[in-house]
């Protein structure tokens, strides 16, 4: 059934699911109750997932299992957490589950942000492990494996879980204790490292780790290079599991485990749209008039402030492109949208100050009367305005140490209406392994890096038509739609194969 007024997603999702109950978990939650000056309002957090999962979420009718963060959330729900979202239209509902500050420190900045994603990253330096974060990490999984449970208690036929990213590794295990015949599956939005480095956690935790994802019937990866660092990893310290590296699949505990890469993305004709909008062409006329006049070019870059997506390193290789090309000051202008990212925690409110000592030093060094070679915009833009920065570009850098996919690099594609722009990326992303097209750069290599940009700066007209051409060919083939699609196509095939093989089991 289609709600009156909402944009349809383009995957049909109930034709997958049948009669089967769907309860989406992830961390973050897609409407926020807030206290403010006139009441309570509701926000809705930007962000690629939540406009994909919450037209899905709508057409299911299913739950949706989050953490319940904003300041009036309480106020509204009942005391089982739940709450029917959108409001006013109420077409699905949103189950709270409640944390405190402790809870929050050790399972979401301590455990989640400054031991696993550092070491998915393989940016070690940055891991910290304490055995409190991980105690809360473990209390707070089980919590969420609770309230999921009840969700699927309370309806009378077959439910199906999709549990997103590495906030959880633990609750799907946890999950398939109190409901044995629930299909549970989660996607993995980071990269899963090798083993030599998931064994950095102690030992008891690691395997902990891993036994907590073997709880799903499917794990999906962004790229196959993940998946078969999770197949070694398992292989290497789940001695009781069968690893099949062919089949991509794995017996556990008289299970079968698959395993897969669905690559995410983006919906490419919601940023096509904010591109081609008559407001979006007087914006872009006037970026370019601003900073890109004539035969000068705009280079922009876009991203959360931390320490994977390679800013410093960025920062270096155009103080390094200024220095030994003085001709290309005046000529080659950069806008940097960055927005502050987990300042809690202190490594990156460091990397904020380091990167706005840096940015201030080489507009110092190079800026003249008539020219700020960086221009930075230090705030969370609203994705019309992102849209109109990806259009005026000449070229986009994304540089990222390493990226699980890396959106920003999809965005910029579907932007570039003009095809006008060159796309820098970085090898060490899901996205390189993806886009064909781009201009690959390793970003610890500051001359490789230097001469990344300075290859874009000189591409003819002609040559970046033809590779931007063919990334938006592709991308149009590749759409966050498609994603879904082939997601809940797997998991329901799974679910239908366990079907067939409980009633041969029965009949015999
Ligand atoms: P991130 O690392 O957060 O997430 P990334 O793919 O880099 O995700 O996308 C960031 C998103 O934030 C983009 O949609 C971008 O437009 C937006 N954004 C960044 N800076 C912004 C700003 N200044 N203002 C407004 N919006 C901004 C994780 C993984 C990634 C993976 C995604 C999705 O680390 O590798 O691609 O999940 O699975």
């Amino acid at each position: 059934m289609a709600v009156a007024g909402l944009p349809l997603p383009m995957v049909d999702i109930a034709h997958y699911l049948d009669d089967c109950k769907f309860i989406l978990v992830s961390n973050r939650e897609p409407y926020e109750h807030m206290r403010g000056a006139t009441g309570v309002e509701v926000k809705q957090p930007a962000g690629g997932l939540v406009s994909a999962l919450d037209p899905t979420m709508r057409r299911t009718h299913g739950t949706w299992v989050a953490w319940g963060s904003g300041t009036a959330d309480r106020d509204v729900t009942d005391e089982a957490g739940r709450v029917a979202v959108p409001p006013d239209e109420n077409c699905y509902t949103l189950r709270r589950v409640w944390l405190d500050d402790a809870d929050v420190n050790g399972y979401y900045h301590g455990f989640a942000n400054q031991a696993l994603w550092p070491l998915c990253h393989m940016l070690i330096q940055h891991f910290e492990f304490r055995t409190e974060y991980w105690e809360r990490y473990r209390t707070v999984n089980l919590r969420f494996a609770h309230a999921v449970a009840d969700e699927a208690e309370r309806c009378s036929g077959r439910a199906m879980a999709w549990i997103q990213d590495y906030h959880f590794a633990l609750a799907a295990e946890y999950l398939r204790a109190m409901r044995p015949s629930l299909f549970i599956h989660q996607f993995w939005h980071i990269p899963f490292p090798p083993a030599d480095i998931l064994r950095l956690l102690p030992d008891g935790t690691h395997q902990a780790v891993l036994r907590g994802l073997l709880g799903n019937d499917l794990i999906e990866f962004q790229i196959d290079r993940y998946a078969a660092n999770f197949l070694d990893c398992v292989e290497k310290f789940v001695p009781e599991a069968r690893v099949d590296h062919a089949r991509q699949t794995i017996v556990f505990r008289d299970r079968l485990v698959a395993v897969g890469a669905f690559p995410i993305s983006i919906d490419v004709e919601r940023f096509e749209q904010m591109a081609a909008s008559p407001e979006s062409e007087a914006r872009v006329a006037t970026l370019r008039d601003r900073y890109a006049k004539g035969t000068r070019q705009l280079g922009v870059c876009v991203d959360r402030i931390d320490y994977t997506k390679g800013i410093p390193e960025r920062l270096h290789a155009l103080e390094t492109l200024w220095t030994e090309s003085p001709e290309l000051r005046e000529r080659f202008t950069f806008l940097f949208v960055c927005t502050p990212s987990r300042t809690d925690l202190p490594a990156y409110a460091m990397l904020e100050r380091e990167v706005l000592q840096s940015v201030m030093a080489i507009n110092t060094q190079f800026g003249t009367p008539d020219w700020t070679p960086i221009v930075f915009i230090n705030e969370n833009v609203d994705s019309d305005l992102l849209a109109n920065v990806y259009r005026a570009a000449d070229l986009c850098i994304v540089s990222s140490l390493q990226d699980g996919m890396n959106l920003v690099a999809k965005e910029f594609v579907a932007c570039q209406l003009d095809e006008r722009g060159a796309l820098i990326l970085s090898r060490f992303t899901g996205s390189a392994e993806e886009i064909e097209g781009a201009i690959l750069i390793n970003p610890f290599n500051v001359d490789g890096f230097v001469a990344g940009i300075r290859t874009a700066l000189g591409m003819s007209p002609e040559e970046r038509k033809r590779r931007m051409h063919r990334m938006r060919r592709d991308l149009h083939n590749s759409t966050i739609f498609d994603w879904l699609d082939s997601i809940l196509a797997r998991a329901t095939g799974i679910m239908g194969a366990q079907r067939i093989a409980q009633r041969q089991v029965a009949a015999v």
